[in-house]
């Protein structure tokens, strides 16, 4: 409590919080937490954020370091999450320099600035990615299968996860960091030809209960799979590796532990919705993997228990979609 009688709330900084990863964890935290968003909107979108007086909105990019500075040294921050990011692969590939600056570059200097001025910060999660496994085959992934980042955005991925942990050691700083494989559900952006494949099929979907024409396109034969996670879970899972003392320097999968087919997916979709979606078969994207799938002992090892299968976290989605 305040001298005045009023609850002091936790304060919370969450980068790439319009996202749909971002905002999903802010509107969670809002009403507990007092929240501060960064968020350039070149995904995202402020419309994600529920309208409360909880939220602090700043327009801007993590790249500024002016803009980073001033949040830092005025602010004392509980948590900080570290979910902005240039999220697409092939942008990546496209553009190493830009790119390196926003997925690397801001989390050096991000961890620089809590080093001087956030004494109080219980913990940085960073939000890494299952990009860094590769092509590697073997199946599942454990924290501690072979890494082999094969993009740009795999190797700032991975170096940014280095720091972030050595930070823990080397600083005391109080880190984890947390590899995302396949997350979707409400809010995630479809209309970038890199979206999440989850987002694109719902949309399609959507045009055809609008009896619009409509097809999607698989690329390759669509019996290539992907440890799909739904968004509640995801931000269950950053809750609680940002709050557990075990998590400290700590790296985490974050999936299911089971993977699904394209057309699989498409199956379980069409009998849900009582229609048949046209699917157009096209040549794989080159560099795609063929199956991807995460180990979660490690997560679940700091109390981490899943609420949503395929099905479930399908069925809530649609259900969020045609409401
Ligand atoms: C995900 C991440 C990526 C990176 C990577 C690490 C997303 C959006 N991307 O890429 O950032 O972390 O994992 O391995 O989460 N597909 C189609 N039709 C479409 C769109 C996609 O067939 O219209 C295929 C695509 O070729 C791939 C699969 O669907 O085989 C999944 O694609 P994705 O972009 O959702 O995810 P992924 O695993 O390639």
């Amino acid at each position: 409590m305040s001298g005045n009688g009023s609850v002091i709330m936790s304060k919370i900084l969450i980068t790439g919080g319009a996202g749909f990863i971002g905002s999903t964890l802010a509107n969670y935290y809002s009403k507990k937490y007092s929240i501060i968003v960064v968020d350039d909107l070149s995904m995202g979108n402020q419309e994600n954020l529920i309208n409360s007086e909880d939220i602090t909105f700043i327009k801007g990019s993590v790249t500024d370091q002016n803009l980073m500075q001033r949040i830092l040294s005025d602010n004392q921050f509980d948590y900080i999450f570290h979910l902005a990011a240039i999220a697409s692969v092939a942008d990546s590939v496209a553009r190493p320099m830009e790119t390196h600056k926003v997925n690397f570059e801001s989390v050096l200097q991000l961890l620089e600035l809590i080093r001087k001025y956030q004494m109080n910060l219980k913990r940085l999660v960073f939000s890494s990615s299952a990009a860094v496994y590769g092509d590697e085959p073997t199946l599942p992934k454990t924290e501690e299968s072979i890494i082999r980042p094969l993009t740009p955005y795999a190797v700032d991925k991975f170096a940014a996860e280095k720091y972030v942990v050595n930070y823990c050691h080397l600083y005391k700083i109080p880190t984890s960091a947390v590899r995302f494989f396949n997350v979707y559900g409400p809010n995630q952006n479809p209309n970038s030809p890199y979206s999440g494949v989850i987002s694109i099929i719902m949309d399609r979907y959507k045009k055809l209960l609008n009896n619009e024409t409509t097809a999607f396109t698989v690329y390759g034969d669509g019996n290539q799979s992907r440890d799909f996670v739904y968004i509640e879970d995801v931000v269950k899972a950053l809750d609680l590796v940002a709050k557990s003392s075990s998590s400290l320097g700590e790296v985490y999968n974050v999936g299911t532990g089971n993977a699904v087919s394209l057309n699989q997916l498409i199956i379980v979709l069409n009998r849900l919705l009582n229609k048949e979606l046209s699917v157009a078969y096209q040549v794989e994207h080159s560099g795609d993997i063929a199956h991807s799938l995460a180990d979660i002992t490690k997560l679940k090892s700091i109390g981490y228990e899943s609420s949503f299968d395929i099905n479930s976290g399908i069925e809530k989605y649609v259900a969020y979609e045609l409401e």
